[in-house]
């Protein structure tokens, strides 16, 4: 297959990208912006295949998507390119609407015209698979899990926009009859995830011997899932689902956010003690809390498994042990951007 991957340089594309460029015979196109989110420094393991190509261009250009798919000639589009940080959106919300929903726009109606040219057989195969979150469903209480069928309702900006773009995209689907496959997936972590999200700015943060910032009062639950557990599922549901389906991915490990915070630092402690004898735990701090902060995520991911034979094979205390492990045999890879990019500074607080 040929597999034209949208923001393929993100935390989530490159582990796919890898996962393909390794473990497959696709031939894999990115396509990314480079926005301050997308590092070629994550495509290192994958850049030398000759399976392997990398345009730079936005999402929001239609001439350059157009072309990219007339000369590459994907059979997939996985189209993951977005503004992905919740607390930037708070702080510039303008973006996300240009990127998650323009750009998706874009795509969409770029892929529709090449996919109407396709001859018959390759048009029956093709497929434009959405990467959505499952912050489009709101916030849970203590109980429930979100289904395929949970209704919408987002409530940050972020979360609008990705629920606006998983509408435009199955419109394309019911309208167009493009042949459309939609993820909602629960919060990734993992290897080379960038540090303005929770997981990395905690550990880089305790390394560098900085108070690490619990927002509110850290009982906020996520479900983590396993980075190359979700480019699995990924590449299962382009191969295998069936055109207008939405399968839902989930890690199977709701954590407390003050539970994800210790258990970094106990490892830490055990892998990296701190040279005066304290805890990492000693250092961290109840901040202001997220505006609009949702309380709660837990993914019901049993459609994936019955349909498509998909189960997270990592558990959250492994995953987390990998990843802190990762972090501290990378610290060239993360130290770049603390220098060149961002320095783990809190954002979006909103009170403007
Ligand atoms: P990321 O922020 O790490 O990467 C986004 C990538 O998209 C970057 O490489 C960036 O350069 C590129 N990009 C941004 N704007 C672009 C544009 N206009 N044109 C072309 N490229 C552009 O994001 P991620 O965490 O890897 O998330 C990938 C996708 O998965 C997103 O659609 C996100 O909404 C979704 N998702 C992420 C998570 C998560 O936990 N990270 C969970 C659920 C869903
Ligand atoms: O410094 C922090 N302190 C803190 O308590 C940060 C950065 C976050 N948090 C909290 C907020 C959330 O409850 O930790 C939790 C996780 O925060 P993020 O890492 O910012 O992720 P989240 O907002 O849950 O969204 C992520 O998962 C769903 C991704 O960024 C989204 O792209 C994805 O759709």
């Amino acid at each position: 297959m040929r597999i034209l991957v949208t923001g393929g340089a993100g935390f989530i594309g490159s582990a796919l990208v890898r996962r393909l460029i390794e473990h497959t015979d696709h031939e894999v196109l990115v396509f990314d912006k480079l926005t301050y989110a997308g590092l070629l420094s994550s495509l290192e393991p994958a850049a030398g295949s000759n399976r392997y190509t990398f345009v730079q261009a936005d999402i929001c250009d239609a001439e350059m998507v157009a072309r990219t798919l007339q000369e590459f000639q994907p059979d997939v589009v996985a189209h993951l390119a977005a503004e992905s940080h919740v607390d930037r959106s708070i702080d510039g919300p303008g973006e996300f609407v240009q990127t998650n929903l323009v750009g998706t726009f874009v795509m969409l109606n770029q892929a529709l015209g090449y996919w109407r040219n396709l001859p018959e057989a390759r048009k029956a195969a093709f497929r434009f698979h959405h990467i959505s979150t499952d912050e489009v469903f709101g916030s849970l209480g203590e109980e429930g899990f979100f289904t395929e069928t949970t209704p919408y309702d987002p409530r940050s900006p972020y979360s609008a926009s990705k629920a606006g773009s998983d509408h435009l995209v199955r419109a394309w689907g019911h309208t167009y009859g493009l042949p459309v496959l939609v993820t909602n997936c629960s919060n990734n972590y993992g290897p080379y995830h960038f540090p303005e999200k929770l997981i990395p700015l905690i550990i880089i943060r305790a390394l560098n011997g900085e108070p690490l910032p619990v927002y509110g009062d850290g009982s906020n639950v996520r479900d983590w899932l396993f980075v190359d557990d979700h480019a699995r599922a990924l590449q299962a549901v382009f191969e295998k689902g069936q055109p207008g389906q939405t399968y839902n991915v989930g890690g199977n490990a709701e954590q407390k956010n003050i539970d994800v915070v210790t258990a970094i630092c106990t490892i830490l402690d055990q892998l990296r003690p701190r040279d005066d004898g304290q805890a990492y735990a000693n250092q961290i701090t109840y901040v202001a809390d997220r505006p609009g902060h949702d309380q709660r995520y837990a993914i019901d991911a049993s459609k994936i498994g019955a349909d498509l034979d998909w189960t997270p094979s990592v558990t959250f205390e492994e995953g987390i042990a990998r990843t802190v492990r990762w972090y501290l045999e990378n610290q060239a890879w993360w130290q770049d951007i603390l220098d060149a990019r961002y320095a783990t500074q809190r954002l979006g607080v909103a009170n403007g």
